[in-house]
């Protein structure tokens, strides 16, 4: 990987006023201004606000009822899971993803919590004879699948990870909205179309990452445009948010929040900004410049940062450089480069293998203690 010197910044912002300008153009009606500007640190009452759009959603992107509303481990039914790849991939093949995680009845083959004595080599919370017979994992390999997620994880964590599959390459995001406006959930399935496009192999012989879009809270109160980076005051900043609504931030989430204006440095011309495992983005009227600009900002929360030849550059043309990184391809394409052109980074193998990963805390999420033994296990 060609880099320059890396450089201090830890904020990434999404584009530049012209291209921004640009897009704005393209869109005439796009913004929408939140004129109703709440007082400084006031919360939402009640926690997690349902999706409205959740019906369309389902209707729009072909998913089947498997994905209903789930049991988180506080107890409180969880917003809808929007899932990445096709109805018949995400069905519970193993038995332990879904309805299989309970208290009662955990996943066949997990090691309990107080469960001493079997036979668990690669100690990811799964026997040896289970991995071989039940899930089809590597009893030697605690990540058969190396997303970051130890395979006892990904099965017994149903409730923290719905949808997860030990031997397919996940990636889980929870986004939040602001009053005023939502994420698309066509721009949803255009970014999830483009991850399972990604040339990333897998255990189970398919191609692609499954990206798992969590929404959380929705119509949550903003104080003018969004920083990524810390300043003064509630609401206006990317940290705000995540330290009062993140809901899966110990999960080895991704956090996204979709605002009406973003901004970079307190200059709300850019569309969106990113930094290590978060995002503050603008959606649009076009679900493929929302996609794009969302990809690339998660690119940015994976840890690809201006300081990659390329990134945050008009250097190269899109030929040259086909990545959602490079602004002169962005909002036309939605991947990242594969080692191909000029630049020649393959950044899809950098977001399956060297990508920043949030913490993973490990938390019982309703199997009785199995889930947590399970992470623990894994780590
Ligand atoms: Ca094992
Ligand atoms: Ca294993
Ligand atoms: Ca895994
Ligand atoms: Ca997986």
């Amino acid at each position: 990987m060609t880099t320059e010197p890396a450089e201090p910044s830890e904020e990434s912002p999404t584009a530049t006023r012209e291209r921004r300008q640009r897009v704005r153009s393209a869109l005439p009606v796009v913004f929408v201004v939140v004129l109703a500007v709440l007082t400084t640190g006031f919360l939402v009452a009640g926690g997690p606000v349902p999706d409205q759009n959740d019906a369309a959603e389902r209707a729009a992107e072909g998913t089947p009822g498997a994905e209903a509303d789930r049991q988180d481990g506080d107890g409180a039914t969880s917003a809808p899971f929007e899932t990445l790849r096709s109805a018949g991939a995400e069905t519970d093949a193993t038995g332990g993803n879904d309805g299989g995680a309970s208290a009662a009845q955990p996943p066949k083959g997990i090691v309990g919590p107080n469960e001493s004595g079997v036979n668990d080599t690669d100690g990811d919370g799964i026997t040896d004879a289970a991995e071989r017979d039940i899930y089809g994992t590597d009893p030697t390999d605690p990540d058969t699948d190396g997303d970051g997620y130890a395979d006892g994880m990904e099965v017994a964590c149903g409730g923290l990870l719905p949808g997860a599959d030990p031997r397919h390459h996940d990636v889980f995001v929870e986004v939040d909205t602001v009053r005023g406006t939502h994420l698309d959930p066509a721009a949803v399935g255009r970014l999830r179309a483009a991850f399972a496009d990604a040339p990333v192999d897998n255990p189970d012989g398919e191609s692609g990452i499954a990206l798992h879009v969590r929404r959380s809270d929705s119509g949550l109160p903003v104080n003018g445009s969004v920083d990524s980076g810390a300043r003064p005051g509630d609401h206006n900043d990317l940290r705000d948010y995540r330290e009062r609504y993140v809901d899966h931030g110990d999960s080895g989430y991704y956090y996204v929040l979709v605002t009406t204006e973003a901004a970079f440095r307190g200059d709300d011309y850019y569309a969106g900004s990113g930094v290590d495992g978060a995002a503050v983005v603008e959606s649009f009227d076009s679900p493929k410049i929302t996609s794009s600009l969302l990809m690339h900002e998660l690119g940015h929360a994976f840890g690809l940062g201006p300081g990659e030849v390329g990134v945050d550059e008009e250097t190269f043309d899109a030929t040259d450089y086909r990545s959602v990184m490079n602004y002169n391809a962005l909002y036309e394409v939605e991947t990242y480069s594969d080692g191909s052109g000029d630049v020649g980074r393959d950044e899809w193998s950098f977001v399956a293998e060297d990508r920043y990963r949030p913490p993973v805390e490990c938390e019982d999420d309703g199997t009785g203690g199995a889930c947590a033994t399970a992470c623990v296990a894994g780590q």
